[in-house]
């Protein structure tokens, strides 16, 4: 499988938690690598155009608010195909259907406070990072 990049978030409930660490060496020890980092507060314009495809949905603004409520870890992931790889390490949306042993089954609470963010696909994958990384801010892994 080829070399791929991903967009991660590591969202407010997991950094209150202080699992941060443990988020990413769960990508380290996995073979993913960690190509851009960095830590704070999501702007409600970025993150309202980050989840636009939601825009219609019920739990769109209480997303919206709980991504915004407090700082973030947003990341490029860098490996063999990693938008997948990301996807099986995260587990499923709902914390409690996730496979044990998966990010969101050890850290998430609920199925909106669920850990971590990843793509959905390389398109995902390239449209979400140009909106929080510019192309300088990534190392090339
Ligand atoms: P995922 O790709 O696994 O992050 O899941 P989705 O794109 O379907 O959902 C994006 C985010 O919306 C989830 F992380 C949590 C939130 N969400 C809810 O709060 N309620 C729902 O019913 C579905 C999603």
């Amino acid at each position: 499988m080829a070399k791929e990049m991903t967009f991660s978030i590591i969202k407010p409930n997991a950094v209150k938690k202080g699992v941060i660490g443990d988020i990413i060496n769960h990508f380290e020890t996995n073979g993913l690598q960690i190509a851009a980092a960095k830590l704070g507060f999501m702007s409600k314009d970025k993150c309202e155009l980050f989840y636009a495809e939601h825009k219609e949905r019920p739990f769109f603004g209480e997303l919206v608010s709980f991504m915004t409520s407090g700082p973030v870890v947003m990341m490029v992931l860098a490996g063999e195909g990693a938008v997948l790889k990301n996807r099986e390490l995260m587990g499923a949306t709902d914390p409690k259907k996730a496979n044990a042993g998966t990010i969101r089954a050890k850290h998430g609470d609920s199925m909106g406070e669920n850990a971590v963010h990843g793509s959905d696909s390389p398109e995902s994958a390239k449209r979400e990072i140009a909106i929080f990384f510019d192309k300088h801010e990534i190392a090339n892994m």
